[in-house]
């Protein structure tokens, strides 16, 4: 069976690297992204022995890195089928009132522009081949506002909303467009939240049971081997001990 490309965004931490070593196990050639290029060469050395990897090491804030980094990529490697939206983290949990400038446009340029730019750049590949799937990470936070959650909610009703859209423009080329929003998942995300702070990353998670990464890559695979009929459009992952944003059983 002819193996699909997946270009994976965020695949040097959490769920992009658990997805990355699902797909790899699962019949796909893959594109891992990141900016950390020592995690991207150990990652692609482990996984080649299980099929072909190439890596990209970009900072998806930077359109001209992004356009450079996929126009560079060897023209078999450009018929990319699968497009994993990923990279993105939360920075800060302040209240609006006191909410850091700095913060603010991590997330937005981040999780909001760095996905579109990356979707700019491969969307081509797919429109040409009139096929594709798009997988946009999204989260629970992009569904419902919470505490200090503001701007990060923010921009992932924004990933949302684009989630929607793609989905909408893309329906006349036959290219999928999938929105997974996962609840709590242990991964760096609240070391980054929290600016390395482990104690406080710690206790988002305290007296109950996260999600892992592999988790939401069993999601992903699930998704990604539907038939060709098939389109799962949005899907919500919680913990079993989380019931909404706010309401979590703890120990
Ligand atoms: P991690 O912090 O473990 O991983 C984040 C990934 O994003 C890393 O691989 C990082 O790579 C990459 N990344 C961050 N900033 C940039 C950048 N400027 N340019 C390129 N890559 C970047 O977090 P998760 O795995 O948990 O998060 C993955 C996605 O899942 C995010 O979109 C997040 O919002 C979403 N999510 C996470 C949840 C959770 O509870 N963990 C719940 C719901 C959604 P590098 O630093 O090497 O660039
Ligand atoms: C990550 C989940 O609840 O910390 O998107 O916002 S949450």
């Amino acid at each position: 069976m002819t193996k699909r490309i997946a270009l994976i965004t965020g695949a040097t931490s959490g769920i992009g690297e658990a997805t990355a070593r699902l797909l790899a196990a699962s019949n796909f050639k893959l594109i891992l992204c990141g900016r950390r290029k020592d995690r991207l060469e150990k990652l692609q050395k482990e996984l080649s022995a299980q099929t072909e990897v190439t890596s990209l090491s970009f900072d998806v804030r930077i359109q001209s890195e992004v356009a450079q980094a996929i126009a560079s990529l060897p023209a078999d490697w450009k018929a990319i089928d699968v497009l994993i939206n990923n990279a993105g983290n939360a920075h800060g949990l302040d209240p609006i009132q006191t909410g850091r400038v700095e913060d603010w446009d991590a997330m937005i340029d981040i999780n909001v522009k760095g996905l579109l730019y990356v979707s700019k750049e491969v969307i081509p590949f797919m429109t040409e081949r009139k096929s594709g799937h798009i997988i946009n990470l999204g989260s629970i936070a992009g569904k419902e506002v919470y505490p200090n959650g503001n701007v990060y909610c923010a921009s992932k009703f924004a990933v949302d909303a684009l989630t929607r859209g793609m989905r909408i423009d893309l329906n006349a080329f036959g290219i999928k467009v999938t929105s997974i929003n996962p609840g709590l998942v242990e991964t760096e995300f609240s070391l980054v939240r929290f600016k390395g702070d482990k104690d406080k990353a710690d206790l988002t998670y305290k007296g109950m049971t996260p999600l892992t990464g592999k988790d939401i890559a069993d999601v992903m695979l699930y998704v990604l081997q539907a038939p060709a009929h098939v389109q799962l459009a949005d899907i919500t992952v919680f913990p079993t001990a989380q019931a909404s944003s706010t309401v979590v059983k703890r120990n």
